[in-house]
């Protein structure tokens, strides 16, 4: 059981502007919401996770439902539709949780890989003050094989440019339908929302066109739970100026 009040813990991972960064917090804030619980929210930014969280995890999210400490994402939403099947379900049945892993990976690879090698640097710089120098190290070390992130993101207009052709399979699953769960979301729809959430806390400038055929279903998305996408260190994902056109 939650606590009486209907609250369960989320510890956040953020920016200097309170905004959440992290994909996997992201999904589940809207998995909590979801199942209609209030968020106690913990914030706080890359550094020290371990210590806030009483050397639970290194990694967020993690949550604690009346005393009891879930951590990832993916076990998290697992952990709330078996622990809370009266309430609306996040998976409907083993095919879609192999479906949601498909489009979560396939758009790690075609969408956040690129963009975060665009937004590195925006990464860095809009992370706590405290964090930068963890965050610089961190991700040249582990993701960009030493690479500066300068370096990276160097000459980013050219390959923003390259992006959005290649969202078109998801555009086409998305044409004739509400959501990815149908007439309502579910945590298929969390899941590739988390990809243009994190995108967006990051975006200094825009990432896809103004008539995307996306826009609707994101736009949706961030609006949903009261405009839960909407913090105001959100940045604006479209305004991509199209090839030919001047930026
Ligand atoms: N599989 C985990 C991944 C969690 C994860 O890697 N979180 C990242 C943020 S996206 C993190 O906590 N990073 C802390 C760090 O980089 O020090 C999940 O689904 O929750």
């Amino acid at each position: 059981m939650a606590d009486s009040n209907n609250t369960i813990t989320l510890y956040d991972l953020q920016l200097e502007s309170g905004c959440t960064i992290s994909p996997y917090v992201w999904r589940t804030k809207y998995a909590l919401k979801h199942k209609d619980f209030d968020i106690d929210l913990v914030g706080g930014g890359f550094t020290g996770i371990m210590a806030r969280t009483n050397g639970f995890s290194d990694r967020l999210p993690v949550i604690v439902d009346n005393g009891h400490w879930v951590k990832d994402s993916w076990d998290i939403a697992l952990y709330l539709d078996e622990k809370y099947p009266e309430r609306p379900m996040l998976f409907e049945g083993g095919a879609m949780k192999n479906l949601t892993r498909f489009i979560e990976q396939w758009l790690w690879r075609t969408a956040i890989g690129p963009w975060f090698r665009c937004y590195i640097v925006d990464y860095h710089d809009l992370s706590f003050p405290q964090d930068r120098e963890y965050v610089r190290w961190s991700r040249e070390a582990w993701f960009l094989q030493g690479q500066k992130i300068e370096d990276v993101s160097a000459g980013r207009d050219e390959r923003l440019q390259l992006v959005p052709s290649q969202l078109e399979p998801f555009r086409a699953m998305m044409k004739d339908q509400k959501w990815l769960g149908g007439d309502a979301p579910n945590f298929a729809d969390y899941a590739a929302l988390s990809i243009f959430l994190w995108t967006a806390s990051v975006a200094a400038v825009p990432c896809l066109h103004d008539d995307d055929p996306l826009r609707d279903w994101i736009e949706r998305g961030f609006d949903l739970y009261g405009g839960l996408g909407r913090h105001p260190g959100m940045h604006n994902l479209f305004g991509l100026p199209k090839l030919g056109e001047a930026a």
